[in-house]
């Protein structure tokens, strides 16, 4: 479904088998070398989602290759079947015509967010501006569905769209879509399938950070 011009969901993209194997290559991340963490915001707050970082350390406003915020190691490196995986992720939601197979062949990710929401996490409406480049950002869910609030480029307020997110969708932001608001307001625990042994949502997106090297 087109949601917007650019930002196109795709319920139920990933299959369950390779939704297990996101899960267990994110709990390889979380552990190291650099471990989940509740990313602490500029003004003193902690956010309630934990993040792990691939290939680019995040922090407000900027990525870096170490996270001096967390214990100063080197992230893990960004794996060729990460930028694969984004790349069939952007011919799945734009299609599999010469324009599609063009975004996706050209689709270079070197960064993914992996955040857990637990209980009762939430992400309030932000935009994603830290990255420069304009390159589409593939979101994909897994876990307790969330509803997700995706918003316009000017504000945090309405006109916005309340979308449900479930496990193995896949949701993509290009063109105007990139820089609109959006959040996450709520996470209903206990929706996900126990055979994902998960407990939780996850959500991982991947991101050129036009960032050399
Ligand atoms: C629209 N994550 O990591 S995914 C984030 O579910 C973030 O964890 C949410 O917002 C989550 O920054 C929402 C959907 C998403 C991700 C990135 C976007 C929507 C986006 C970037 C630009 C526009
Ligand atoms: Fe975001």
């Amino acid at each position: 479904a087109v949601v917007a011009p650019g930002a196109v969901h795709v319920p139920g993209w990933l299959p369950a088998a390779r939704q297990r194997e996101l899960v267990e290559a994110c709990r390889d991340w979380a552990r190291g070398p650099v471990p989940l963490r509740h990313t602490r915001l500029p003004r003193g707050g902690v956010m309630s989602v934990q993040t792990v970082c691939v290939g680019w350390h995040w922090q407000p406003y900027r990525y870096t290759r170490t996270a001096d915020d967390v214990n100063g190691a080197r992230v893990a490196g960004f794996p060729d079947w990460l930028v694969e995986l984004g790349r069939e992720a952007l011919a799945g939601a734009y299609g599999d015509d010469a324009a599609g197979r063009a975004a996706a062949e050209a689709y270079a990710p070197d960064t993914a967010l992996v955040n857990f929401y637990d209980g009762d996490a939430k992400m309030g409406m932000h935009q994603d501006k830290d990255e420069r480049s304009g390159a589409p950002v593939v979101s994909l869910s897994i876990g307790d569905t969330c509803v997700f609030r995706f918003g316009n480029t000017e504000g945090r307020g309405r006109p916005y769209t309340d979308v449900e997110l479930g496990s193995g969708d896949l949701f993509v932001f290009g063109g105007a879509s990139r820089f609109a608001y959006h959040g996450v307001p709520k996470v209903y625990p206990g929706t996900a399938d126990p055979a994902l042994g998960l407990t939780g949502r996850l959500n991982l997106t991947l991101r050129e950070t036009g960032l050399p090297g």
